[in-house]
Parts: C-alpha cells; structure tokens; sequence
C-alpha cells in the first residue's frame, strides 16, 4: 500500500488567482491550444530516476532523502514499494507519461541472469499497474554507466564483453519497453567517450558505437517496436570527451552507421547549454535536419558549470524552443520528460509536487504565449521576407542544373551584381518577443 503520498490529493488547475501552492496555475490540461487539449501538446513525463531513485547525493555529502523505500531492507521489497509510490504520485501529479532506465526500478542481481529475473518480476508489475492507471510510458532506457563495470564506457569499451552485456541489456529493455507500450526508446551514451586518448583507440571505438546503433534498430524490427529510437547529446560528464557531444555530432553518428531515417534526437536544455549552445539552437538544428523526436525539460544554472537538472522557471527560456516545436507540428511521438530533481534540501514529499507543478506551469504559460506568436505570424513573415529571393530567378538559378561556378560568376558580371546589405533587426526581433509574455 503506498502512503509517502498520502496527505496529498490529485492536482487540480486553479487559475492565476488560487492560492493553493498544490495546483495548477496555467497547466489546464483539457485546454485546447492550437487545435488540440494542452495535455496532448505538452504530453509530460515524470522520470523515474531523479524522482525516485536519487536519494540526494552530492560529491560532498550523502543522501538527503531518506525516503521509505530507500531504507534498509529487502531490495526487490523496497523496489516493489517504490513502484507503489511512484504510481501514486503519477495519478496525483497527472503527467500522462513517465521514462525509467532499467536500474532505477529494478536491482542487480549477483549476475546477468538474476538481474534479468529482478528487472521482469517489476515489469510483470508494472504492467499490471498500468492497466489500472491513466499514465503510460513515454519511454524506457538502460542505464549502462552506473555500474563499475561500464567505468571505460558500454559500446565503446575496450573489452567487447562490456559490449555485449549492454546489449543484453538494451535487448530486455527495449522488449520490456514495447510490452508496456512505450512510445520511444532512449539511448544516452553516458561513457561513450574518453578520458585520455593515451589509451583510446577512437576509431575501434567510433565504429563500435555505430555498430550498437545498428544492431538496435535491427532489433527494433525483428521484434516490431513501432515507438521511435532516439539517441540524447550530452557533451561532458560523465566523460570528458563525449562522441555524442551535441545534436551535430549525434547526427554525425547516425549518418555514419547509415541510420538517418531510423534514428531520431531527445534534446535536453541542459545539455545544450553544457555544449556551449543554447537550447533553441538544439532543436533548430534537429529540426531543420528533421532529427527532433523528443525533449528532456530542465535547466541549468549560469554560475555552475554542470549538469544541475533544476526545473524549469523560466517561461522566456522555453519560449523559442517552444515556437521551433509547435510551429513544425509538435511532437507525435515523442514529449516533454522532466530530466529534472529537486534540491536536495527539499527532502518533504510536498517538494516534488512543488517541482513539477511549477515545470508544468511554466511549460504551459510558454505553450499559450507560443500560440499567439503562430497565429500573429510576425516571426514567420519576417523570415519568410528575409529569404524571399532565394525563390526568384537567382536564387533558383544557383539551385538548378545550370547553375556552376563558371555560370554563376558570369552572372555577376553580366547582370551587374552589386549586393545591398540590409539590417539583421536583431533588437527590433527582440523587443517582439516581449509582447508575448
Ligand atoms: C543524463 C541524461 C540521462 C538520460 C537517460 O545526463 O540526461 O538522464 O536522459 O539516460
Ligand atoms: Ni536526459
Ligand atoms: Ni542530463
């Protein structure tokens, strides 16, 4: 029976004008925002391992937490209770999806084989959980990085048994992941990179990663998984050189093993960040190279250089990265996952409804904001005008099969090209952005 939950009921939306800290101000999820009801724009997910898993540790300092099911005890008790809870708080926080990695729901056994039995005796579960409940699965994921044995990294290890104990890995998952009807499948490298290239082959390793790729989404259609697989930039931390650095480099890894119209991005904004880029820049980029599958919601914080994973606060923040997704369709598959924790200060179950709450909020105010910004097509004129010789006869000219460089540079003398530099109209671009807030 679950009870950690207990003194809480389900969130409700309240409106602007409700005091109640446990409700929702903007999130209204029947709401109908560009055609269709909040919730299904949005489609949020709860993830499983910082809102239950992580008891709150920091490189100084134990856990925080100290919740029950983290206690001493059995540990296939303590992860069944912890699948209790954790349906609880999803009916009550009412994301309509949630993402877990093998690990977080399940532990190591003193093999593969026992691990195997522990991970599907809390699937069995958890299926029988979802029949009952409203939440599904966005997606599911392995975690191939925790364990000592995955320190030199999963698919780019040394040692091809590391290799192919990932794959055991990922294979259960991804089956376990269809069975509960799981929308995508997520691979974050976590290791796939390097401390040293003293003792690094990089090519054996570059080539091995796509060789996992492909063996992925050769299993994806033997078994029939219909959600899609998507692959997660992050570019340091825990390695200090990642292959999967950014949305370019991740694509570089796709297009290398061949696997452009398979294999699709989940961005997260504070591995944008970390990359040196900033989260719209991410999505852009996996848009324009039609890549975007999904996001990991969260941010960083200015003065830290890491991967804090804070909640979002911001709703200027998502507004652009928003704009980008809502103008080319939304998501279809793929959603918003709350990659995110609280504070280990915060150690009351309240919290973690504070921190969602408050992410749903935000992401809703930025969801209403970006209507208007679609409907009043000032930003999409503005670009349109901006680029709109690129359809007259030059612009065709250089695309067609009579355009070279000989043809093109004769052009210029013969019709006297002389261009005229026109403003960028950067502040006047920025200060439309403020209406809309
Ligand atoms: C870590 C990643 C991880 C993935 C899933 O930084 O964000 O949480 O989303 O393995
Ligand atoms: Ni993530
Ligand atoms: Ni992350």
């Amino acid at each position: 029976m679950s009870s950690y939950f207990k003194d809480i009921s389900k969130i409700q939306y309240e409106g602007v004008d409700s005091n109640n800290p446990l409700s929702f101000k903007y999130y209204d999820e029947d709401k109908v925002i560009l055609g269709k009801k909040m919730k299904d724009h949005l489609r949020f997910a709860t993830c499983y391992w910082h809102t239950f898993t992580w008891p709150g540790l920091d490189p100084f300092g134990g856990p925080t937490f100290e919740r029950p099911w983290m206690q001493q005890g059995d540990p296939i008790e303590k992860a069944e209770e912890k699948l209790d809870e954790a349906f609880d708080f999803f009916d009550k926080i009412t994301t309509p999806f949630f993402c877990f990695h093998d690990r977080d729901i399940s532990p190591e056994g003193k093999n593969y084989s026992e691990t195997q039995k522990n991970f599907f005796h809390i699937i069995d579960l958890m299926e029988k959980k979802l029949s009952k409940s409203k939440v599904k699965l966005l997606w599911g994921t392995a975690n191939a990085f925790s364990h000592r044995r995955y320190m030199a990294g999963a698919s780019t290890n040394p040692d091809p048994e590391v290799f192919a104990y990932k794959a055991a890995q990922v294979k259960d998952c991804m089956e376990a992941t269809m069975r509960l009807g799981g929308q995508n499948y997520v691979l974050w490298g976590g290791r796939e990179g390097y401390e040293t290239i003293l003792n690094t082959n990089m090519k054996l390793e570059m080539n091995n990663l796509a060789r996992f790729l492909e063996l992925v989404v050769n299993h994806k259609h033997k078994i029939g998984f219909k959600g899609q697989i998507l692959l997660e930039p992050k570019p340091h931390e825990p390695t200090k050189h990642q292959y999967d650095f950014d949305s370019a480099a991740c694509l570089a890894l796709i297009r290398k093993a061949g696997l452009e119209n398979e294999i699709h991005l989940n961005i997260e904004v504070n591995h944008a960040t970390l990359s040196g880029h900033n989260f719209e820049h991410e999505i852009a980029y996996a848009i324009a190279n039609n890549a975007l599958g999904s996001i990991d919601i969260n941010r960083g914080d200015t003065l830290l250089g890491w991967d804090t994973d804070q909640f979002p606060n911001n709703p200027l923040e998502l507004l652009m990265p928003f704009y980008h997704i809502f103008s080319n369709g939304g998501f279809k598959q793929g959603g918003l996952n709350f990659d995110a924790k609280i504070r280990r200060q915060s150690i009351d179950p309240e919290d973690l409804f504070y921190a969602h709450i408050g992410g749903m909020d935000v992401a809703a105010r930025s969801l209403i904001a970006v209507e208007k910004m679609i409907n009043d097509k000032e930003l999409s004129s503005y670009i349109k005008n901006r680029y709109k010789k690129w359809d007259q006869d030059l612009g065709k000219f250089i695309h067609s099969k009579e355009g070279n460089l000989e043809t093109i540079a004769n052009k210029v003398i013969s019709e006297n090209i002389e261009p005229e530099p026109q403003s960028g109209q950067q502040e006047y671009l920025e200060n439309i952005l403020n209406k809309y807030l």
